[in-house]
């Protein structure tokens, strides 16, 4: 098994962010920052399908594994990001046992699941097809983002579906699609979240979760969540620069 699933797996502490600037050079930048792995986001952002092969050919020179976010369930769009060389895939609003268990399909080759065999980079372009077959399955990170009302009202059987490595939570939609928005909903949303941990870690899975600081990581890393996403490439932009013109016009 990779060392990104077994750390998965075992419940390591995972730090990552997402990528949503569409060049290498913020893929080589953040890949230097000692992140354990980065999420490229293909559902929130202007990146292509080309330039993600290009994104995780980046992260592949620094050693970082690279999973992608793709944008809906389509097994084509998972096979296709797992093709171009990605270390997993995070699957957003899954609510329900049967979304649940389609990932897997897509994402897994038989007898575990149904992924078409292509001789993408993944697999050097073809040449090294069996290699590639031969440890996919045990080596691919399938994370599921658990982030509606039904999700939640869903998430023992989703837990329960055999081929997923990380339930992953979106506080920002869940926040959203239970009505527990801004500091007022701050009680619902946290135990909502808490509901979505201790069943997730009941049934064994690991258990992820998006950040956008860093501020609280220690206190649901106490309480079980283990893979984290802290914010992205373009909010510590923002965030970094923001702070150094504050901080440059108080001179
Ligand atoms: C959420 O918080 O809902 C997310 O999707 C984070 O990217």
């Amino acid at each position: 098994m990779g060392n990104f699933r077994k750390n998965c797996i075992e419940k390591n502490l995972l730090i990552g962010t997402f990528a949503a600037i569409p060049h290498p050079v913020a893929i080589e930048v953040t890949a230097a920052s000692g992140v354990d792995f980065l999420c490229i986001d293909w559902e929130h952002s202007q990146i292509s399908r080309e330039r993600i092969e290009d994104l995780i050919r980046a992260a592949d020179v620094h050693g970082v594994p690279a999973m992608v976010r793709v944008p809906g369930h389509t097994p084509e769009a998972i096979a296709s990001v797992l093709d171009a060389g990605a270390a997993g895939v995070l699957v957003p609003r899954v609510s329900t046992a049967a979304q649940a268990k389609a990932a897997v399909l897509a994402t897994r080759y038989p007898p575990m699941g149904e992924r078409g065999v292509g001789p993408g980079r993944a697999a050097a372009y073809g040449y090294r097809i069996p290699d590639y077959l031969a440890k996919a399955n045990a080596e691919l990170v399938l994370a599921v983002q658990v982030e509606t009302a039904e999700g939640l009202a869903n998430i023992a059987d989703i837990a329960a579906v055999d081929g997923v490595d990380v339930i992953f939570i979106g506080p920002g939609d869940l926040s959203v699609s239970i009505n527990a928005i801004g500091p007022a909903g701050t009680e619902k949303l946290n135990a909502a979240i808490e509901t979505i941990v201790k069943t997730a870690l009941a049934t064994g899975r690991t258990v992820g979760i998006f950040r956008p600081s860093p501020n609280d990581i220690g206190t649901w890393s106490a309480a079980g969540i283990s893979f984290f996403l802290l914010a992205s490439d373009t909010m510590f932009l923002g965030a970094s620069l923001a702070g150094g013109v504050a901080q440059a016009r108080q001179q």
